[in-house]
């Protein structure tokens, strides 16, 4: 191959990259808000980024030799024979590399499953089709309520312009601290959900008659969305989960009026139990 067309090779391949970056922001992950999101966002880049240097590695020599050794050159079918030295080699960088692979991957996902000494302890219940919460431990225990979609059903039926969160929204936000480790205990009461929200890389299946679970501890306020993520009927698409991520004082406001507007009322927690 000749330099010029090494050149435009690269060259295509940089626009490609950077054109992709333009569109990072739609196509890309969520920006992660955990320490969880931030290791499985960076694992993933690096994962991308081996991956191309080996399909660049792989392929470029594989052109190089078919252009370079074609029969119009006069170049004859090689008779290759059994080699031990290149089978080892062949053998052991590819497991050395998933190996390099591996070992980040295995420590987060053992990160992911701690659970233990969390400073909230909730629970989701997924129902067909919208979510529970009951606080279960830790400041703000005892709070219990719904969270179902708010989205105006004229805006679904096309009878309104879309809003800026479309199916996006609920009428209570789930609400936690920033800073603290909110653990997620998920179980559901009639088929299979599962409480996804992508800024924390929090994704657990709620299971009825199950308990699993999962944390995350949100590194600044703000409104994080996800979705119910595993396909439990027709309003599946319409049960999204909101985490609103409060200032610790701006919690302690909230957890002391969602107990005064709740005193008396029988919770979903009293019912199910
Ligand atoms: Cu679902």
């Amino acid at each position: 191959m000749s330099s010029k067309s090494v050149a435009a090779l690269v060259g295509s391949i940089t626009l490609a990259f950077y054109s992709g970056m333009a569109f990072s922001s739609k196509y890309n992950f969520q920006e992660p808000q955990s320490v969880i999101a931030r290791d499985i966002y960076d694992q993933h880049i690096m994962l991308l980024w081996i991956c191309l240097a080996i399909f660049i590695a792989v392929f470029g020599v594989m052109f190089y030799s078919i252009l370079k050794h074609r029969k119009s050159l006069g170049y004859k079918a090689a008779n290759f024979h059994h080699s031990t030295a290149v089978e080892i080699i062949w053998t052991t960088i590819p497991v050395l590399i998933l190996i390099a692979m591996a070992w980040p991957a295995t420590k987060t996902v053992i990160a992911m499953k701690d659970t233990s000494e969390p400073d909230i302890t909730i629970k989701a219940t997924g129902y067909q089709w919208l979510w529970g919460y009951d606080y279960l431990q830790g400041e703000g225990e005892g709070i219990s309520f719904y969270s179902k979609l708010s989205t105006p059903p004229a805006q679904m039926r096309n009878k309104e312009p879309k809003g800026e969160n479309y199916l996006l929204e609920v009428d209570n936000n789930l609400v936690v601290p920033v800073g603290k480790k909110i653990r997620i205990i998920t179980t559901a009461n009639d088929v299979i959900h599962a409480w996804w929200v992508p800024a924390f890389g929090v994704k657990q299946d709620a299971i009825p008659g199950f308990i699993r679970d999962a944390w995350f501890t949100a590194e600044k306020p703000g409104i994080y969305r996800g979705n119910c993520a595993e396909l439990c009927g027709k309003d599946h698409g319409y049960m999204p989960i909101v985490v609103e991520v409060m200032e610790q004082d701006k919690y302690a406001e909230w957890v002391a009026e969602k107990k005064k507007a709740t005193a008396g009322v029988v919770t979903t927690a009293a019912v199910e139990n």
